[in-house]
């Protein structure tokens, strides 16, 4: 019988990605984001290889992320694979001007929001004793690199968070595992920089990760045997080999 996953993030980047790595298995899609234009894209897209239903909702908003995903029809009400994706960084400063704005949506997204939808479905998987979660990270959830403190703080309580999921999910068999690339070349860097042109810059002089390129990964890691679970992925791209250190051919 072929699974269905739950992809918050999925209307750009690695979710995206990630949705139609997913799609060409089979796996059953409800794929989440704000932008519904892109929820109609994607569905139409997906539609032709796999069951795909959307919702769209606000991870920032309690409420409407526990409404949404209690109204999701009975045949996909059962989830066997939540993608925690949703997520970006906003602003590159120091901690002494940092934005307060910037600072609770990262605080809010990446952390809060990844809880709420978390707590939308554990409850299915530890009734069924089954289900794999895999929390999207980040390099910046395992090093600190300057002027990323708040983003940074956000990853390293994601992994934090995956950790003490993995623990208390184990007596009821569920997997639990977190997948931290490095630069990945998608909209980030558009949401961090608030526009495209410094974004531009960021993946110039060097080959960044694709989002293609982190949804292999998880594929892989949903697609071992039942008794294997990828806890913890590290990813760069060949030309970063720390936070810091990106090798640029410019
Ligand atoms: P994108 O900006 O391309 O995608 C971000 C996704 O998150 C979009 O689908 C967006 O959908 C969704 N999202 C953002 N805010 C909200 C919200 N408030 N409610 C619901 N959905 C939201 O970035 P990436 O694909 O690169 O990022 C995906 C994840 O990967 C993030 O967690 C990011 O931190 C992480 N990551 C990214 C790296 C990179 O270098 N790109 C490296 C390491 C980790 P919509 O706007 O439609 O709501
Ligand atoms: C995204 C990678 O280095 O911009 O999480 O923080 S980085």
């Amino acid at each position: 019988m072929a699974k269905t996953a739950l992809i918050t993030g999925a209307t750009s980047g690695i979710g995206r990605a990630t949705a139609r790595e997913f799609a060409q298995h089979g796996i059953h899609l409800i794929l989440c984001g704000r932008r519904q234009d892109r929820l109609d894209s994607i569905q139409t897209e997906l539609s032709k290889l796999t069951d795909v239903y959307t919702l769209n909702f606000d991870v920032r908003d309690r409420d409407q992320t526990l409404k949404a995903i209690a109204s999701l029809p009975k045949a996909f009400q059962n989830i066997d694979i939540l993608i925690n994706n949703a997520g970006n960084a906003h602003g590159l400063d120091p901690i002494q001007t940092g934005n307060l704005d910037d600072w609770d949506a990262m605080m809010d997204i990446n952390v809060k929001g990844l809880l709420y939808v978390s707590k939308a479905i554990i409850p299915g998987m530890t009734e069924r004793k089954s289900g794999h979660i895999i929390n999207i990270g980040s390099s910046a959830g395992k090093e600190v690199y300057p002027n990323g403190n708040v983003y940074c703080g956000s990853k390293h309580a994601v992994l934090a968070i995956t950790e003490g999921m993995r623990i208390d999910l184990n007596p009821f068999g569920i997997k639990v595992g977190a997948v931290n690339p490095g630069l990945v070349e998608t909209e980030f860097s558009e949401v961090r920089f608030k526009g495209a042109s410094a974004a531009d810059q960021v993946y110039k002089g060097y080959k960044a990760l694709q989002a293609e390129d982190v949804a292999e990964v998880i594929y892989f890691a949903i697609s071992r045997p039942a008794h294997v679970n990828i806890a913890d992925v590290l990813m760069f791209c060949t030309a970063q080999a720390s936070s810091t250190i990106v090798k640029k051919d410019i």
